[in-house]
């Protein structure tokens, strides 16, 4: 019998670089990882397989799972909002029908071998489109709040969640034997999420990660927003801790398929001054783009995130603070260093 393996998507992304270190420290499963781009060498030595290709590439696929028992899937692959706004149809190709073909992926392995798939998405605050009049509750907006986003990734982003929930309970419905509930699709509303090991690319909350890397290197950096533009944010380590902690609950634990989580929400003022304590050298200016402000203004100020505290423990260990002092400033000026 083949051994179940874990399969992520977009491993060289920012989320798999450091999923995949976490996955290893836990031990556990062997990793098999496809990324239209090589798995840099120090993450290939930790994982069975790395394949490089596209999760449109069928034949692929069907090689991978012909080759593997998969009973895991971390599906990251995507194009970010902004990168989107640019190619809407080849973001609709890579972030839907992309998640399509890994959804038909492991429905087909629980149907092999009749066996729960657990099925990782990583939905966004793009799903979200608050219009500029509406009065956010003390506790932010809820998962079922102001779902009309207005990026054709957050349209990607909110489709892919109703596909994930139609694999997990009515997949295939009218047939003869249904094997829906076999995909146990779990996702997670990412808000801005800070590494200090990466730069996102193609993204709209990109102006804090970026604004404190081009700090940590003495790069002048134009911020893009207004400083009172203000969306939920987490470092990095919360944000895979997040996506352990959602995996690892039992199933009847969860109420929902699809969790807000968030860890501080400041300005992207607030924001500026931490950096410019941290870097007393930072060139930070303003230049602000109207159209990209107008995206992040559709996103909410902040979420609320009771439902995955209550479920599966959300507990970040990084606020605003600790974050710029325990992981972000001491940890990108040494990368910067070296
Ligand atoms: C983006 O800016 O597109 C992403 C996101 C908020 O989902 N970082």
């Amino acid at each position: 019998m083949r051994k179940p393996v874990v399969l992520i998507s977009g491993a060289a992304g920012e989320i798999g670089h450091a999923l995949i270190d976490h996955l290893v420290e836990a031990g556990g499963r062997s990793i098999v990882t496809l990324d239209l781009r090589p798995l840099e060498p120090a993450l290939t030595t930790k994982v069975s397989r790395a394949f490089t290709g596209s999760i449109l590439d069928q034949a692929l696929l069907e090689s991978i799972e012909a080759e593997f028992a998969i009973d895991r899937i971390f599906h990251l692959a995507a194009l970010l909002s902004t990168r989107s706004e640019f190619t809407p149809v080849a973001a609709h190709e890579v972030n839907v029908r992309g998640t399509l073909n890994l959804l038909e992926l492991a429905a087909s392995q629980a149907r092999s071998r009749n066996q729960n798939v657990v099925f990782f998405y990583p939905s966004s605050i793009a799903a979200y489109g608050v219009s500029s009049d509406a009065v956010m509750p003390e506790t932010g907006w809820d998962e079922c709040s102001h779902n009309q986003p207005i990026t054709m990734y957050g349209c990607n982003k909110l489709y892919c969640e109703h596909l994930g929930r139609y694999y997990a309970g009515h997949y295939r419905q009218l047939d003869a034997e249904p094997v829906g509930g076999k995909v146990d699709f779990r996702s997670i509303r990412f808000p801005g999420l800070i590494s200090a090991h990466t730069v996102p690319s193609g993204g709209t909350s990109d102006y804090a990660p970026e604004m404190i890397h081009a700090a940590a290197q003495g790069e002048p950096y134009e911020c893009f927003v207004r400083p009172d533009t203000r969306i939920p944010f987490m470092a990095m380590p919360d944000a895979v801790g997040a996506i352990l902690g959602l995996m690892e609950a039992p199933r009847d634990s969860l109420t929902r398929s699809v969790y807000n989580v968030g860890a501080f929400a400041p300005s992207a003022g607030d924001f500026r001054s931490l950096v410019e304590d941290a870097f007393p050298s930072a060139a930070i200016g303003e230049a602000i783009d109207t159209k990209r402000q107008r995206i992040v203004d559709s996103w909410p100020d902040d979420v609320d995130c009771s439902a995955a505290r209550r479920d599966w423990g959300l507990a970040p260990e990084y606020d605003l603070v600790r974050a710029f002092d325990e992981y972000l400033v001491p940890t990108i000026a040494a990368l910067y260093q070296s």
